[in-house]
């Protein structure tokens, strides 16, 4: 039988727009979901799209022979500045084959040995900065994760230092990142006349491009001139290999894109991913405790090696169970090849547009159980059992998250590197609250910590000081 697709009330040319909370379109977007079921529509000024959310209907929409990844109204948007980088390409881009043959291995488990290092730099400088603190100090979460994660893309992708935890206001950069980022939101949620009035906002809009691109730009031309083409980061790897299939290389304009898009896409997501996953532990003692054990046992030293990250099973666990119920790039978007039947009964044509929606899809209980609203992480002890179709805070396919691996390993590093030296004190007794940008993250998420009476930290912090990096 043919299905009908349910559509909340419209109106007029607004169409479904009163129903979204602006600042928060994501959830105003599961609350219907929760209201009109697995499957409905929306109709925006700048189209029409179908909302899925239960497992079956994702597991058709997964199949890359009739869906492929469309660049939706906001990632349009972010075009402005991320150009046909990975993120924001249409996949029939020559750019996005290209970029993504040459930068894959850069991305592979194996490649993460080398950025080892790096990570561990800045995950260190986020643990002394903790363990400096004074006991009744507090810590803005979120702030800390994202000074950590925008450090590390910057350190592994091009050698910069933006020294964020030498700075009390966020670096120059990430302001107009940020901005140009709410910005490009905003334009695609207004009218075409509302937005042809925001003159002023425009013209900040220019100015924020201007100044990523001049950041960006001169760190490709000292690189260029510096020849010391031995670093081994993305940068490196995007000024000299070329393309296997093309023999081509990326132009100077396009490796200024991907970079951008990796700091876009690198530090906003996995930041929210770590405060989700500090969230969690805090609240539930029985998890905490099984995690301080492992990493008492596989964390010898304070500082770990590439291969006890990887032993870090449990801690994999709970990042794992964090995606699932707060997936931080919380939806994805697709459109149909040609016309198709979804799941066999809806009628979809050429170009029309399919959105996931992750938070629900993860929380569809003929996949995940009747527990599926808990946080239970064991449900990833055995990777069989994982209903694949049912998670994907990583995406689909070819035009999946080329930084899962990094983000995984850093966010593990990250977590095992402070539950071995902290305590955490939820002083404020907090209650999870999502603010929403492109991605999501716990809204103010206060702690304190107190330092863990464990010989190893101790010995640490009070005798073996790190040398402070200060300068570029
Ligand atoms: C991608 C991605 C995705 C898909 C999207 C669509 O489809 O539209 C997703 C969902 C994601 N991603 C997610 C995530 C989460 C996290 C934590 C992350 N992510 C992280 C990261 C890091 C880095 C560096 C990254 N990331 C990157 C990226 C890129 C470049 C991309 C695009 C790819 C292609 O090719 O398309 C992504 N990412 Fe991510």
């Amino acid at each position: 039988a043919i299905g009908i697709i349910p559509q909340p009330k419209t109106y007029g040319p607004l169409g479904n727009l009163p129903q979204l909370d602006l600042h928060q379109p994501s959830q105003s977007i599961m609350k219907l979901s929760y209201e009109y079921g697995p499957i409905f529509k929306l109709k925006f000024p700048t189209g029409t799209g179908i909302f899925i959310s239960s497992a079956e209907l994702v597991e058709d929409a997964a199949d890359e022979s009739r869906f492929d990844k469309l660049v939706n109204a906001p990632l349009q948007k972010v075009r402005a500045f991320s150009g046909d980088g990975l993120f924001t390409s249409w996949t029939k881009e020559e750019n996005w084959r290209k970029a993504h043959n040459i930068l894959l291995p850069s991305f592979s488990q194996s490649a993460m040995k080398g950025y080892h290092s790096m990570m561990v730099d800045i995950a260190l400088q986020l643990v002394q900065k903790w363990s400096r603190l004074n006991s009744d100090d507090r810590i803005n979460v979120p702030e800390d994760m994202t000074r950590l994660t925008l450090d590390t893309i910057g350190l592994c992708g091009f050698n910069y230092r933006f020294n964020s935890f030498y700075r009390e206001k966020p670096h120059r950069f990430i302001k107009s990142m940020g901005r140009a980022l709410d910005e490009a939101m905003n334009q695609s949620n207004r009218l075409g006349v509302q937005d042809k009035l925001m003159i002023k906002k425009k013209r900040q809009f220019n100015r924020d491009i201007e100044y990523m691109f001049s950041l960006v730009d001169r760190i490709i031309e000292e690189r260029k001139k510096s020849d010391s083409h031995e670093a081994e980061d993305l940068l490196s790897r995007m000024l000299i290999c070329a393309d296997p299939v093309t023999g081509e290389k990326l132009s100077d304009e396009n490796i200024r894109y991907q970079i951008i898009t990796f700091l876009i896409a690198g530090h906003e997501t996995t930041s929210g991913l770590l405060s989700f996953a500090l969230y969690y532990l805090m609240k539930h003692p029985e998890v905490l405790a099984k995690a301080y054990e492992e990493v008492d046992q596989v964390l010898t030293s304070p500082i770990p090696t590439y291969q006890q990250v990887r032993q870090l099973k449990y801690i994999r666990m709970i990042l794992n169970e964090s995606l699932r119920l707060w997936p931080t790039a919380p939806l994805f978007s697709l459109y149909a090849k040609e016309d198709t039947l979804l799941a066999g009964k809806y009628p979809l044509k050429r170009r029309d547009v399919v959105n996931i929606l992750l938070p629900v899809l993860h929380r569809d209980p003929h996949a995940w159980g009747t527990d599926a609203e808990e946080f239970k992480p064991e449900r990833f002890a055995d990777p069989k059992n994982i209903p694949h179709h049912a998670f994907k805070p990583f995406g689909n396919g070819q035009r999946a998250c080329i930084g899962q691996q990094f983000a995984m390993h850093e966010a593990t590093l990250l977590i095992g590197m402070i539950l071995k030296q902290f305590e955490f004190i939820d002083y404020t007794n907090y209650q999870l609250k999502i603010k929403e940008t492109l991605t999501f993250k716990p809204d103010n998420l206060y702690i304190k910590v107190l330092p863990r009476i464990s010989e190893s930290s101790v010995t640490f912090i009070h005798e073996k000081p790190m040398p402070l990096n200060h300068g570029n």
